[in-house]
């Protein structure tokens, strides 16, 4: 049986108190995503395999909604921001709130048709992410980037249709800020 309680969410280090699970995504684990290959190992040999972001959870199997925080660190590959993985959910009715706590960064959105659109991560902007559109969150600033979300807890995560052909933009730092390119490599 499930009870009430309430859980503290700090939004400075993103940090979820009671936590039902976590995990960690070191760079190198994102190997692929980043447009500059050899910059990307460069980044990886010579930085000593940062985190790039960290997730943790607050999910009751037996219940339909969870939610939990992403906590990504600054930094980048040959002038790309860190990112997440970015992907669609695997129940297509099934959409998300991204609510930023701290840290400045994009939400970079693609439609099953191809749309692209983004909205800013700041703090006090909830975005909404509908269904069937792919998301991946990009830490423009240089501080942690730390939001909450919420979703459906068996949305799912279908991964790989971001894997094997990227989002059409890419997220680059260009005279200091950041710039919404064409990504050379979409296939
Ligand atoms: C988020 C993401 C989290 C990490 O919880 O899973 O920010 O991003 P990737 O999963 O794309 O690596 C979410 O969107 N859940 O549905
Ligand atoms: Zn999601």
């Amino acid at each position: 049986m499930l009870f009430p309680e309430g859980v503290a969410i700090d939004g400075i280090s993103g940090e979820v108190t009671p936590s039902t699970d976590r995990y960690t995504k070191k760079l190198s684990e994102l190997s692929g995503l980043f447009h500059d290959a050899a910059a990307f190992d460069k980044v990886v040999a010579e930085g000593g395999d940062p985190i790039a972001y960290e997730v943790v959870d607050y999910r009751k199997q037996e219940c339909d909604i969870c939610f939990g925080t992403t906590i990504m660190m600054p930094g980048q590959v040959g002038g790309e921001y860190f990112m997440t993985r970015g992907h669609f959910h695997e129940r297509k009715d099934c959409g998300e709130g991204y609510y930023t706590q701290s840290g400045e960064g994009l939400l970079l959105l693609e439609s099953r048709e191809g749309e692209v659109r983004t909205v800013e991560m700041k703090p006090g902007i909830c975005a909404f992410i509908p269904p069937e559109w792919a998301h991946r969150s990009i830490n423009t600033g240089s501080e942690k980037l730390v939001f909450v979300w919420f979703c459906a807890t068996d949305a799912g995560h279908d991964y790989g249709t971001i894997r094997e052909r990227g989002m059409r933009k890419l997220v680059v730092e260009r005279d200091g800020r950041p710039a919404i390119i064409d990504n050379p490599n979409f296939a």
